[in-house]
Parts: structure tokens; sequence; C-alpha cells
């Protein structure tokens, strides 16, 4: 039979595939894949389908921005991590697409340094959740299953 579950692309940016490996004090111990299970198991109670993914290069995630569109994807969780605050092109793909797009990030941008406080997503996206490690994804999945997103 096959699978008809709204699927939810969940993006990750620069060097978040080293989480869980360097700086536990700002991001928490947890790694991409410790996400993608807690993402997965959650899904799965609300019947969504996770696909998550993780670049280091900038015009990779303008592409999955596009390509979650033209699949026909639910909603995106975007960390864009560092792009996040330079990042004109993927302002402009989150405005070029109607997929809503959610802003993630594991720690609080807004009490670090100064050039963290910019966020460019945060002018196209649906929603932000920042601040909340790990749980910060959760709460963004949990704000397209109640209908919030
Ligand atoms: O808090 C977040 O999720 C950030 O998006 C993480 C980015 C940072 O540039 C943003 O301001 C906030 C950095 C991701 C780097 O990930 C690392 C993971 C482990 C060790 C070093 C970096």
């Amino acid at each position: 039979m096959s699978d008809t579950k709204p699927v939810i692309y969940v993006l990750n940016g620069p060097n978040l595939n080293l989480l869980g490996l360097r700086e536990p004090e700002i991001y928490g111990s947890d790694t991409l894949d410790d996400i993608a299970g807690m993402l997965e198991d959650r899904a799965q109670e609300m019947g969504l389908t996770i696909d998550m993914r993780q670049t280091n290069h900038e015009g990779m995630l303008v592409d999955w921005l596009h390509e979650a569109q033209a699949e026909g994807a639910r909603a995106v969780l975007l960390n864009a991590a560092a792009y996040t605050h330079t990042s004109i092109a993927l302002l402009d793909a989150i405005k070029a697409i109607s997929t809503p797009v959610i802003e993630v990030h594991l720690s609080d941008p807004s009490t670090r340094e100064e050039f963290r406080h910019l966020s460019y997503i945060a002018k196209a996206a649906a929603k932000t959740v920042q601040g909340h490690g790990a749980q910060s994804y959760v709460i963004a999945l949990e704000a397209i299953g109640n209908g919030e997103v």
C-alpha cells in the first residue's frame, strides 16, 4: 500500500552535522540523528512523515525549498544555521514557495552575539521556534500538527 501521509521536510544548514560532537554547552548533546529519531517518533503519532536532511551549501538549501513545494510537502522545518543571518537567497526562496516554513534554532540567537540578532528567515517564516535545544524541532512539528501552521 502506498504511503500517503503528509511529508515534512526538515532542512539543516552548515555545521549542524557536528551537532552533539562540539559545543554541547550551547547546542546540547543530541546529534542530528537523535533529533531525526525524536521527530520520526512524534511524526508517527501525528500521522506525518519526516524527510530530514543536512547540507553545508547554501544553494542546496534553496534547491530543497523549491523541491518541498514541487513535491507537495505539508511544511518545512528550517534550521538554516549561520545562513539565517546572511542569506537573502534563502529569504527569497521562502517567499517564492507557498509551502509554510517554520524557522528552528537550538539556541536563542537573540540572546547571543549581536551578529546573530538579524534573521532573514524570520522575515518570511510562518513561525520561529528557538532556544529549546532539540525540543525546538519537536515544538515546531507540533505547531503543524495542531493546525497553528
Ligand atoms: O541555534 C541554532 O540552531 C543556530 O541555528 C545554530 C547555528 C548558528 O550559527 C545560529 O546562529 C543558531 C550554528 C550551527 C553550528 O552547529 C554546530 C554544532 C556543533 C558544533 C559546532 C557548531
